[in-house]
């Protein structure tokens, strides 16, 4: 969808926006339904780049110190405790600026993907750059979706980020849909960006052919020693209406409400799933950061009528749209992604 029809949508009086971001989702997703997906960090720390929203930078006193990777035993110990509780995917996150074939980092994340991927949860991992072999290997081994944020709007990414780029972002997301990965893909509200860079974002995401399988929404969790360690808090109802204009500009995507929840009442929570929400990062942690206790959450649900959704490991990737791949609609997207009119 262009940014001139976003900016339409997402000005509706906020009753409009939502009855109809509310009938795109009846037309392609079950009513009350939520996906639990279980986070961990399998490598913590020290990571060689410099976003300035991220306490894993080694650049920043944030506090969190570097770690080595886990145990392959310890993870699937994490991954067990995760289904147990009712989860259905498990999202491994690596602080990294990426992964090359033939390392010995890589070759024990193939590893430990090929075993996490026997327990019928669909498994994500985000690992930072991938090229095409590294895409292919992964999903060999088993992965389902690879999570790859663009974070924000080409032009505000340079303000964010200096150590890669908005392009590279956009070529890692390309190794991973040729792969056959699915690929999910968002960003973060509250980097010091303005509504225009907001849905600049969203004019890329839903551009991507095939479509990004699921859009993680997050809201800064400003974090103490980071460059916006300062930055105020995202407006809820902004984020509500950013969960709307994005069920409606790509309809099949799960929109997960990500980092931030804590920050949220459970009033601002609904308000999010009456919009469009169909997934929440579940467990007390996300990967350094806090939120809401699994019990809460159950309760949240509970309270609200929302089921959870059944997994989906055998879940195929999103197709590309031949149509739309001959005449793409941002062609600034395309240099490096299939776009999709
Ligand atoms: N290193 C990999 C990468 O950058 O893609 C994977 C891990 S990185 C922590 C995954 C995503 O977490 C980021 O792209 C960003 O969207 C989100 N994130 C990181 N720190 C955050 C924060 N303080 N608040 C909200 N979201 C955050
Ligand atoms: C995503 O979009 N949000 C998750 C997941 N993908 C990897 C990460 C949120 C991180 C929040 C900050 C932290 O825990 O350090
Ligand atoms: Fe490293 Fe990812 Fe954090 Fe950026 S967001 S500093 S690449 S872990």
């Amino acid at each position: 969808m262009i940014y001139t029809e976003l900016i339409s949508l997402y000005q509706l009086p906020l009753f409009e926006l939502i009855e109809r971001s509310r009938a795109v989702h009846k037309a392609h997703w079950p009513d009350n339904e939520v996906q639990l997906c279980t986070l961990l960090s399998i490598k913590t720390g020290g990571c060689s780049e410099d976003c300035s929203y991220c306490a894993q930078s080694a650049r920043y006193k944030s506090g969190v110190e570097a770690e080595r990777l886990m145990s392959k035993e310890a993870i699937m110990e994490r991954a067990l405790h995760a289904r147990a509780n009712g989860s259905t995917r498990f999202c491994m996150g690596a602080a990294w600026r990426g992964v090359r074939m033939g390392t010995q980092r890589f070759e024990q994340v193939l590893d430990i993907v090929s075993d996490v991927s026997q327990l019928g949860m669909e498994v994500c991992v985000t690992l930072g750059e991938l090229g095409a072999e590294e895409a292919k290997s992964l999903k060999t081994a088993g992965v389902t979706a690879y999570n790859h944020n663009v974070d924000t709007s080409p032009e505000h990414y340079p303000n964010i980020v200096t150590t890669h780029t908005f392009e590279d972002r956009l070529r890692t997301i390309r190794h991973a849909q040729d792969a056959g990965l699915s690929v999910c893909c968002g960003g973060i509200l509250g980097l010091g960006e303005t509504i225009e860079d907001r849905l600049k974002m969203l004019e890329v995401i839903s551009g991507f052919n095939p479509p990004p399988e699921s859009i993680p929404i997050n809201a800064l969790m400003p974090m103490p020693g980071t460059p916006l360690a300062e930055n105020p808090q995202v407006d809820p109802l902004d984020l509500v209406r950013m969960i709307a204009v994005t069920r409606i500009a790509v309809p099949k995507a799960k929109v997960r409400l990500s980092a931030g929840r804590t920050m949220l009442s459970e009033e601002a929570q609904t308000l999010c799933f009456f919009a469009g929400a169909n997934s929440i990062f579940y467990g007390d942690k996300l990967l350094t950061a806090k939120n809401p206790a699994a019990e809460k959450d159950l309760k949240l649900l509970a309270k609200l009528g929302l089921a959870t959704q059944a997994p989906d490991p055998a879940m195929l990737a999103p197709q590309v749209d031949p149509c739309c791949a001959a005449s793409p609609a941002i062609p600034s997207a395309c240099e490096t992604t299939s776009s999709c009119c």
